[in-house]
């Protein structure tokens, strides 16, 4: 989705596609034409509107849960994120209110609820504001795709048999200046929860099938891009480690990493969603109860500003559950073409002051692309090392900015060669073409 920055319109139409998009520890879409800064609802003020039932018992349901108990999952699961705290303060300001009911939405209607480019048809460009498709309802759809037709409709046939949902952003317009989300959709896809009580193993319902505490995970991650919020990449190393087998640092997984590895796990927040959450919807006491890591990303040559690396801030004591990440050159103006906009600024928010902090550097997951990608530069950047800052970093008090540390400051020189020098591209050149807005979660 977030097909950078480019011009809105290109943002959505993105959105048709596929979807995913990731800026790390960061916003799903950023005003890339005149602040660069993160798009969210305006003032934390967001209204949903679920698929309703309408008092027919069969309709409006999430695979075999019924409408209301999937309406209360979505409630549930957004209060989750408005109550979060970091170090016992409440880090958001968030209001969600349920909206309108949209009545049952099936394969005939979903045109008029939900933003999308059917799989194989060329759908225009949209001027800012953005959307893709028929629906610019006024309205911010949840829908409960009750056996996966929807979702095979709208992502192409066979998609539900992987993707437990899809969502994001799909209207924004600007308010004195300002650019705000309007309206955003998702889709959850019930055939991840179909299967009734007591169903045999081999029951063709158990494919796909996953846990309904589990399926609260991706339910979770779709809120999170609900909301704006892009996807994180930390601890990939401990993602990796419980896909082999090991859970010893299972809870070290983000809920809003690209990929859904245990939906049960990643439905706790890790401290980098939390902080995401915050740097979008700040709650009055965030900015005074924590510190903020300022610094610059530079190539090799200590001069030139390097986009797209994912810089990373842990508590030397507890790294793995206490870290924040941001990518360089995220906010930014102007043109993002082959991830070549020359700007290297990150901003680690939410340091916890009296805690000490180590920085290090590392490149995005290649793996990490068009759905998956993580913004700004889809392909990843590569061509440096992964490195760790040298000393430590602390703040003694709330609202402080740190910009150096007990060795070095906060800028960073990474080995990447000079391209004013090299001539060479150390890999990783984006191309401008769209990726996606919003999210196809695959397990
Ligand atoms: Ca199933
Ligand atoms: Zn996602």
């Amino acid at each position: 989705m977030i097909r950078k920055t480019t011009t809105l319109g290109l943002f959505l139409v993105a959105f048709v596609f596929r979807i995913s998009p990731a800026w790390p520890a960061g916003p799903i879409l950023v005003d890339n034409e005149t602040t660069g800064a993160p798009v969210m609802f305006q003032s934390g003020n967001v209204t949903f509107n679920p698929e309703t039932s309408d008092g027919n018992s069969a309709a409006g349901k999430l695979g075999r849960l019924t409408n209301e108990e999937a309406i209360g999952l979505v409630t549930e699961l957004f209060d989750d994120w408005k109550n979060m705290t970091l170090a016992g303060v409440g880090v958001a300001s968030l209001n969600v209110t349920q909206g309108k009911g949209l009545g049952n939405v099936d394969q005939t209607n979903v045109k008029n609820h939900f933003s999308y480019c059917p799989p194989g048809e060329n759908c225009p460009d949209e001027s800012s504001p953005f959307v893709t498709g028929s629906a610019r309802s006024g309205q911010s759809p949840i829908i409960f795709d009750g056996d996966g037709s929807i979702t095979d409709l709208i992502q192409g046939q066979g998609a539900s048999n992987d993707v437990l949902g899809f969502a994001g952003p799909r209207l924004v317009q600007r308010v004195g200046g300002v650019l705000y989300i309007s309206e955003s959709q998702a889709v959850l896809n019930g055939k991840f929860v179909d299967c009734p009580t007591g169903a045999a193993a081999k029951d063709s319902c158990q494919t796909p099938e996953v846990a309904v505490e589990a399926f609260k995970g991706a339910i979770f991650h779709e809120l999170g891009h609900f909301l704006g919020l892009d996807h994180v990449q930390v601890n990939l190393a401990s993602a990796n480690k419980l896909l082999a087998g090991d859970a010893t640092e299972a809870a070290a997984i983000p809920t809003m990493l690209p990929l859904y590895i245990d939906g049960q796990q990643q439905l706790s927040p890790h401290e980098d969603d939390i902080v995401s959450l915050a740097l979008l919807y700040p709650s009055s006491s965030f900015p005074d109860s924590f510190c903020t890591i300022q610094g610059v990303v530079y190539e090799s040559d200590g001069t030139t500003e390097f986009q797209g690396v994912n810089v990373i801030a842990r508590n030397v004591a507890n790294g793995l559950n206490e870290s924040v990440s941001f990518v360089s050159g995220a906010f930014y103006t102007g043109s993002a073409a082959s991830c070549n906009a020359k700007q290297g600024a990150y901003t680690l928010r939410g340091i916890v002051p009296g805690r000490s902090y180590s920085i290090e550097i590392e490149r995005i997951s290649s793996t990490f692309t068009g759905g998956s990608s993580i913004e700004p530069c889809d392909p990843p950047i590569g061509g440096f090392d992964s490195q760790k800052v040298e000393g430590s970093f602390s703040c003694s008090k709330g609202g402080d900015v740190i910009k150096g540390g007990s060795v070095t400051t906060t800028n960073i020189i990474t080995t990447k060669k000079s391209s004013t020098t090299s001539g060479g591209s150390g890999g990783g050149e984006s191309s401008d073409d769209d990726s996606g807005g919003g999210c196809s979660l695959i397990p």
